[in-house]
């Protein structure tokens, strides 16, 4: 008898999700007036990226056996909010960047006043596309995946992180500072993409438990591979501008580790991601492989 091979297309998977957010994305928004405001929306929802959020929410949703079809809502959700961080990051009073996904950042475009409520907007309607605009989800669940990312969003993540990123700049921080700093900033909203596909799926608490080290330890290991990045990139591979960490002196695991000890400590967690979904790993595939392509990718 002949052995069947089933072998996981990890890339064809990658083409295919990123082709199905980018859809979503597209319809998400609607006829928003004013006619500037829409723009402003759409320009930098709609220019790209790698769509790895919305990507891990799906990809974890399929993996509790859901119908991820219903947590398109919220994987547009969490790259609304992803997109704003980034408008917001760039503005001239946080980051001051003027490129972006390859792009002008939006303040460049459309002015500083224009990029904060476009960034509003976004962070807004993401709420939108969970509570009003999910089919098929009980309010249970939506109203704890409402709840994860408001606890992302606000201070106990990304604006907490944001914040401490902004006051250690120019000075001395130690690796608990910066890894509170990469854990709040970066680590969170992926965490949150995972496990809010895993709720609308309607994970067990068994699965949501090793879902929440999985994606804690990817979230880490993306931030230190971006650290290495900056260093080691061009602009024109990354769409951003490389070597900022080092004009904004800020403290980055290369800096604090060198290079080689940081890019182990990214295979480390990475490896300890891949461990802890041992138990599901017959229909993980596609969450195993985007904790590899989180440290092998080139931008
Ligand atoms: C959410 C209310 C609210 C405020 C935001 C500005 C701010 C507060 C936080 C900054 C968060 C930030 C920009 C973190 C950096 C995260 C990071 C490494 C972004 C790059 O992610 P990629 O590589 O980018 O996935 P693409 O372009 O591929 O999506």
């Amino acid at each position: 008898m002949r052995e069947e091979v089933t072998s996981f297309d990890f890339s064809t998977y990658l083409a295919l999700a990123k082709d199905r957010v980018e859809l979503a994305l597209d319809a998400s928004l609607g006829p928003e007036q004013p006619e500037k405001l829409r723009e402003a929306m759409r320009y930098s929802l709609l220019a790209g990226g790698k769509r790895l959020r919305p990507i891990l929410c799906l990809a974890a949703c399929e993996l509790t056996g859901g119908d991820s079809e219903k947590a398109i809502p919220t994987a547009v959700a969490i790259e609304m909010i992803h997109t704003m961080s980034l408008i917001h990051d760039d503005l001239p009073a946080m980051d001051n960047d003027d490129l972006r996904r390859g792009s002008p950042t939006n303040h460049k475009v459309y002015g500083d006043a224009i990029a904060i409520l476009a960034g509003d907007a976004l962070l807004t309607r993401a709420f939108e596309m969970v509570s009003l605009r999910t089919k098929g989800v009980s309010a249970e669940r939506l109203l704890r995946v409402v709840g994860e990312l408001s606890l992302v969003s606000g201070a106990p993540g990304l604006v907490g992180g944001q914040v401490v990123d902004l006051e250690c700049e120019g000075k001395d921080v130690d690796l608990n500072t910066l890894e509170y700093i990469h854990i709040h900033k970066t680590g969170a909203l992926l965490k949150a993409s995972v496990i809010c596909g895993a709720i609308i799926g309607g994970a067990n608490d068994e699965l949501l438990e090793a879902l929440r080290i999985y994606a804690k330890s990817i979230g880490l290991a993306f931030q230190i591979i971006d650290d290495i990045l900056d260093v080691t990139s061009s602009s024109e591979v990354l769409g951003k501008t490389a070597g900022k960490d080092l004009i904004a002196d800020k403290t980055t695991y290369p800096k604090l580790l060198g290079l080689e000890k940081s890019r182990d400590r990214a295979n480390e967690l990475v490896q300890r991601a891949k461990k802890v979904l041992n138990p599901w790993k017959e229909n993980a595939s596609p969450l195993l492989s985007l904790a590899d392509f989180i440290i092998s990718r080139d931008r």
